[in-house]
């Protein structure tokens, strides 16, 4: 991964949650020239937000980690990778497609988009599969707006979303990860998909969503395990038969389509049952904490698997 020659952010442009909070008083009057560049890349701008439902009781996990200690294997299989290769893409123009079992397809562009959406901040948990976590404040819409101007038919059953395939500004689709087979897509079941927690991001602590993080737009699960979350939306197509996913088509053993966030059942190589903190704490003690059925929602969304075994259907 080394000899990709992008140029590193300056730690500079990294902001701590301090100045975010105070930032956050004023957000509304001041210009994107003021707080553009501020976390990874030149694109992000500030956001009119309106506080949502669903805010988590933790301490937010600084902006610096949430943009530094990323997945996104386009851009490379290291968590520092995302930050340090993502600078040369270019979210915009950009448009997402709404189509499949829908009575009114549309091909959205994103600024319209973002523009037709009422755009809330909501502070969710969020699990990684890798037994990590971290604590993020979304500026977002729920998924289930965009799906019912779209009008579902009676027989659309899932919503499968594909994110881009650019490989000349996405370096990791030009190496060896075969495997993988680019496009990134995922899927939910469309009573998951319309759950009022489900959302789709286009922003993070109040500013337009860094690359590193899925920009312009992407998906946020918090009761399911990160890997749900897809990047960079290029496609939302609602279909009859449960879709393909990414990390389920290369090793359904390891990684289930449903991916709801589960203590009680490990993964094959490691345990479930707790997770470390990121940026708390360091590696010895403090920085851990047991892991909840559900990521902890599961007073909201426990009732949409009443007839489901969660140790077979994982
Ligand atoms: N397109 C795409 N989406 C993706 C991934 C990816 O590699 N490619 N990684 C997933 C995984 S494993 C996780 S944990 C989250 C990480 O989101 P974050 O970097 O914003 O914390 O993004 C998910 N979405
Ligand atoms: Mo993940």
């Amino acid at each position: 991964m080394a000899r990709w020659s992008y140029p590193r952010p300056l730690s500079s442009e990294i902001t701590p949650r301090s100045a975010w909070l105070s930032r956050r008083r004023f957000v509304a009057a001041v210009t994107s020239a003021t707080v553009g560049g501020l976390a990874g890349h030149a694109q992000a701008d500030a956001l009119r937000t309106r506080p949502g439902p669903f805010q988590a009781k933790e301490t937010p996990t600084s902006l610096a980690d949430v943009t530094h200690y990323n997945n996104f294997y386009e851009f490379g299989m290291d968590k520092s990778d995302p930050s340090t290769y993502s600078a040369a893409f270019r979210p915009r123009p950009w448009t997402v497609t709404v189509d499949g079992l829908v009575s009114r397809p549309r091909v959205w562009d994103i600024d319209d988009l973002m523009a037709a959406m009422p755009i809330e901040e909501r502070l969710y948990r969020m699990r990684c599969v890798e037994a990590w976590s971290m604590v993020i404040p979304w500026d977002g819409f729920p998924l289930a707006t965009l799906l019912r101007q779209a009008e579902p038919l009676g027989n659309a059953r899932y919503v499968a979303f594909e994110s881009v395939l650019r490989p000349e500004q996405m370096p990791g689709q030009r190496t060896g990860l075969d495997s993988l087979q680019w496009p990134y897509v995922e899927g939910l079941r469309l009573d998951e998909a319309m759950h009022p927690l489900t959302l789709l991001a286009v922003g993070l602590y109040g500013q337009t969503l860094p690359t590193q993080n899925g920009a312009p737009i992407r998906l946020v699960v918090p009761w399911k395990y990160g890997f749900k979350g897809i990047k960079s939306i290029v496609r939302i197509r609602l279909v009859e038969k449960m879709p393909p996913t990414t990390w389920n088509r290369m090793n359904a053993a390891e990684y289930g389509f449903f991916a709801n966030v589960n203590p009680d059942v490990d993964h094959p190589r490691w345990s479930q049952a707790s997770e470390r903190i990121i940026g708390a704490g360091g590696f010895f003690g403090g920085g851990r904490k047991k892991t909840l059925m559900f990521n902890g929602y599961g007073e909201q969304v426990a009732g949409l698997y009443d007839n489901m075994n969660l140790r077979t259907s994982y």
